[in-house]
This record gives structure tokens, C-alpha cells and sequence, in this order.
């Protein structure tokens, strides 16, 4: 039997609990004609997704606070803890919070700084971690599932940041098993490295917004609901994609004006590929910092833990929306959720002009580029699904493996360039994602056709889409224990993750 056919017939079966029969129902009507996905008035009836208020003027993330005296120290306290969320305007929300928000504080640091961060695990009877994703810390200062912070327990994590590392970067727990729910359950926050002001080639006028996309689920009850199989299998897509917590805010800005936008995508497993109606995209900057050169974009792929750079020019009155556009990733079973015309967030553009603004610079800042690699390494990415008398067993291998955490999958040498070929075998998109460097894509390669990256840019998660073989070149410069995954977390927590050893 296809193994498409024999999915979908198992999956009936082990679809058969009440919750997972809930999330089908609710998928379905959702479908259809006169239902609005958003959920205005499901809510109401009792049905489908709780309802949240939308068009609140957008918020800035809150600043970690700084408690260093003096400049180029960063000293600070991050307590993750339970914490309450009003994310429906009548009901309260258990949530996760890193000082006491969801989405947590933005970390806001220079190129050269040094960052010192206490961090308190007071989530109760669940180890945590804090893992600095996209940034070149020490292996021991970021947060892999072998260094846990147990319940109750304190530790500091401590790192400098070298020159020419300003990007924006994020943070979130990595503990064994618990990665998924700890993120969904409110856990992440955005971290940004500046460049020194007068290095920094992106105008100050076009001000400097962080939009953090996380996505909700909530329970009529006002509760996060656990994950489902389908959650299990696909990566948990919730009901709402938020930006910086709110659905849908609205920004107000004067006709002509640019702004820099960072896009995060802070989901589990949610791929967002956005556009923006009646505004320009200009893209400047990838997961590492800024790329050498602005390039147009009509429309952007941004895959689970990816983010963008962009100025977006707002020359026409009226509204602008940054909005989501189909996308197929391999939905495996029922209750494919909505992917298109999502309202992500709303810009209401006045008829006066702004003050002009000055242009963006042709070049922005060159990528070096690597030497020829003298190590290659091929890392296949393959699901298995069997039934089982217990139900349904799950797999997300590389190299016909899941996770070990007592295993070491790659042995390499500190500051060898290498090539690493990831190969998706399996029926669904996986977002790849390595620690403590940063790659270059080199080319992509699909039935036979190889097509090269149309720019170079810094990259730390890059999507492998199924059938696809992505091809990069990385470097890591310091020793120690690396991870790399899928960062669809539920599929990393069922053992799409390996180990590199990276030898001195
Ligand atoms: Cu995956």
C-alpha cells in the first residue's frame, strides 16, 4: 500500500480520542463557506477558536532590564515561571513566562558586549534551559538539553559578543523533551545584537520594530490545550498568529514613510509565507544580520525560527497589511489549517506625507565568503509511522536515527570549513537548524535541478522543503557539544536531532 494511503487509514484509528476528534471538527468548520478562520463569532457559539480582540495599537516588546552601571555590560535576570495571560478579553490564560510576559523581554545588546544573565528556572517540577539561538556563545553557555537547569535551581549564563554579530537572534528553553511545550506554553523571547550606531548603514529614521510571531491555541476554557497526535506529527499550529501577543495590531504611519521591520517566526511549527498588500518589501537582513545588498520581495518564506530584515516602504494611503499566503509543507492526515489571508498586522497609512526620509544605501555590508570546504557531511531526514497495539508510533530520524543524547553523531575539528548536505526523504518540509555558527546556503537541488541562492546571507535555520537536498557551507570556531535539529519542535522531541562534537 502507498504510504500515503496507509497513513491515512491508521490515522483514522488513533484520530479517534475525543480531543483529536475536537480539533478535526473544529478544522473542518473552519473550512467552511460563511466561517471566518479568525473565529470572530465562533467563539460566541460556543465553538470553534475563542475569539481575541484585534486592531490594538501594537506594542513594543519591553525591554530586559539592564542592571550593569556602566556601557558594554549587560547584566540580567531571567526567571521562567508560571504566569497568567489575558489573550481573550473574558477569560485568563495559564501560561509560561519569562519575567512574568509572553512573548518575554527584548534583549537589546551592542556588537562587543559582554552579557551576563541569571537565569532562574522556577517552572515547577520541569528542568529548563535557556539555548541562544543563532548567536556564537560557548558551547557550555548554551542551554543544550545535556546542561539542564532542574526546578528551583539558578545559573548564569555568560558570553561576549564579537564583532560583526549584529542580527537578531532569540531565545528560548532547550530541555530534553520538554522543548515543545515549554515554547508553546509561552517561553521565547527575541534578542537583539546592534550594530555600533555609526556602523549601522540602515537609516535611524526608519526606526527599528521587532515583530515577534508566536502562534495560540486556547481551549474554551481559556486554557492551552495539550498537544494532539496531529500536533505530534505536524508541529503544533495553534488557532492565531500573534505578533508581539496581540492578533492583528495596527500601527499607525504617515504616507512615504520606511520602516525597518524584524520578522521572528517563534512558532512551533507554523510556516508563514507573508506579504504585504499595498506596501513595498524591501529585504536587507536574514537570520545572522544584514545581507550585502537590498533585494525587492514580493512575498517572504519565513519557516519555524527563521527571521528577516526588511524595510517596508508605506507610499499609499490607505491600509496596509502584512498578510499570510498559502503554503503547502506536507500536512500529514486531517485538519490542514488555514495557511492563507491571515491578517497578521494592519497599517494605517495617513493621506499627509511624512518628513522625506533617506534612501537605503545600495550596499550594506559584505559577507565574507568561505574557503573551499575539506569536509563534507550528509545528514538524511526520513519519517516513520507504524501502528502499534498501543496506537500510533512515531519517528522523525536522521541518518536513520532519533536523538541520542548519550551519542556523539559528528565528530569535527574547530575551524574546519565543511559542506553539509541535508537530504529530505521524508513527506514533510523540515526547517533545519544548526548551533553555535552560522552557514551559507549554497545551492538547493530538487528532482535532479540545482538552483543557487539568488543573494549570500547569514543563516542559522534554513527550510529543507520534502524531496528537496539543501546544500550549505559552516564553520564552527570553537570546541564543544553542538546540536543540530528540526525546528518543528515536536518533530526535534520525537528525535530529529543529532550531535556534533566539535574537537579542538
Ligand atoms: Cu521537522
Amino acid at each position: 500500500m502507498h504510504r500515503r494511503g496507509f497513513l491515512a487509514a491508521s490515522l483514522a484509528t488513533v484520530l479517534a480520542s475525543p480531543r483529536a476528534l475536537a480539533q478535526m471538527k473544529m478544522d473542518d468548520m473552519s473550512n467552511m463557506p460563511g466561517m471566518d478562520h479568525a473565529g470572530h463569532d465562533m467563539g460566541a457559539m460556543g465553538q470553534g477558536p475563542v475569539a481575541l480582540p484585534q486592531n490594538q495599537p501594537l506594542r513594543e516588546l519591553p525591554l530586559l532590564a539592564n542592571e550593569a552601571a556602566g556601557p558594554g555590560l549587560l547584566k540580567a535576570r531571567l526567571t521562567a515561571e508560571s504566569a497568567t495571560a489575558r489573550f481573550a478579553a473574558d477569560r485568563d490564560t495559564p501560561i509560561l513566562a519569562y519575567n512574568g510576559i509572553s512573548p518575554g523581554p527584548l534583549i537589546e545588546t551592542q556588537e562587543g558586549d559582554r552579557v551576563e544573565i541569571t537565569f532562574s528556572n522556577r517552572i515547577e517540577g520541569e528542568p529548563s534551559t535557556i539555548h541562544w539561538h543563532g548567536m556564537p556563545v560557548p558551547a557550555d553557555q548554551d542551554g543544550n538539553p545535556m546542561d539542564p537547569v532542574a526546578a528551583g535551581a539558578d545559573r548564569v549564563y555568560a558570553f561576549e559578543l564579537p564583532e560583526g554579530s549584529a542580527g537578531s537572534y532569540w531565545y528560548h528553553p532547550h530541555p530534553h523533551g520538554r522543548t515543545a511545550e515549554q515554547v508553546y506554553r509561552g517561553l521565547a523571547g527575541a534578542f537583539l545584537v546592534k550594530a555600533k550606531a555609526k556602523a549601522d548603514p540602515i537609516p535611524a529614521a526608519y526606526g527599528d520594530t521587532t515583530l515577534f510571531l508566536t502562534d495560540l491555541r486556547l481551549a474554551a476554557d481559556g486554557s492551552m490545550p495539550e498537544n494532539t497526535m496531529t500536533d505530534m506529527m505536524n508541529g503544533r499550529v495553534g488557532d492565531h498568529v500573534l505578533v508581539n501577543g496581540q492578533k492583528n495590531p495596527r500601527l499607525a504611519v504617515a504616507m512615504g514613510t520606511k520602516r525597518r521591520l524584524r520578522l521572528y517566526n517563534a512558532t512551533n511549527a507554523r510556516f508563514l509565507r507573508l506579504a504585504f498588500v499595498n506596501a513595498a518589501m524591501t529585504l536587507i537582513g536574514s537570520d545572522g544580520g544584514l545581507i550585502e545588498a537590498p533585494v525587492a520581495a514580493d512575498e517572504i518564506l519565513l519557516s519555524p525560527a527563521e527571521r528577516v530584515e526588511l524595510v517596508v516602504a508605506f507610499d499609499k494611503p490607505g491600509t496596509a497589511i502584512l498578510t499570510t499566503l498559502d503554503y503547502d509543507r506536507g500536512w500529514m492526515g486531517p485538519g490542514r489549517p488555514e495557511d492563507k489571508g491571515l491578517a497578521l498586522l494592519t497599517a494605517d497609512v495617513s493621506d499627509t506625507q511624512a518628513e522625506p526620509m533617506p534612501p537605503l544605501p545600495e550596499r550594506l555590508r559584505p559577507i565574507a565568503r568561505f574557503g573551499q570546504p575539506t569536509v563534507s557531511r550528509r545528514l538524511v531526514f526520513t519519517e516513520i509511522m507504524a501502528m502499534k497495539p498501543t496506537g500510533m508510533e512515531m519517528g522523525f530520524l536522521i541518518n536513520g536515527m532519533a536523538f541520542d543524547m548519550g551519542r556523539v553523531d559528528i565528530v569535527a575539528r574547530a575551524g574546519d570549513t565543511e559542506l553539509w548536505e541535508i537530504v529530505n526523504q521524508a513527506d514533510m518540509d523540515h526547517p533545519f537548524h544548526l548551533h553555535g555558527t552560522q552557514f551559507q546556503l549554497i545551492e538547493r537541488e530538487r528532482d535532479g535541478k540545482v538552483s543557487k541562492p539568488p543573494y549570500l546571507a547569514w543563516k542559522d535555520t534554513v527550510n529543507v522543503a520534502r524531496g528537496e537536498t539543501v546544500r550549505l557551507v559552516t564553520r564552527q570556531e570553537r570546541p564543544g557539544t553542538r546540536m543540530y535539529h528540526c525546528h518543528i519542535l515536536e518533530h526535534e522531541q520525537l528525535g530529529m536531532m543529532g550531535v556534533v562534537d566539535v574537537q579542538a
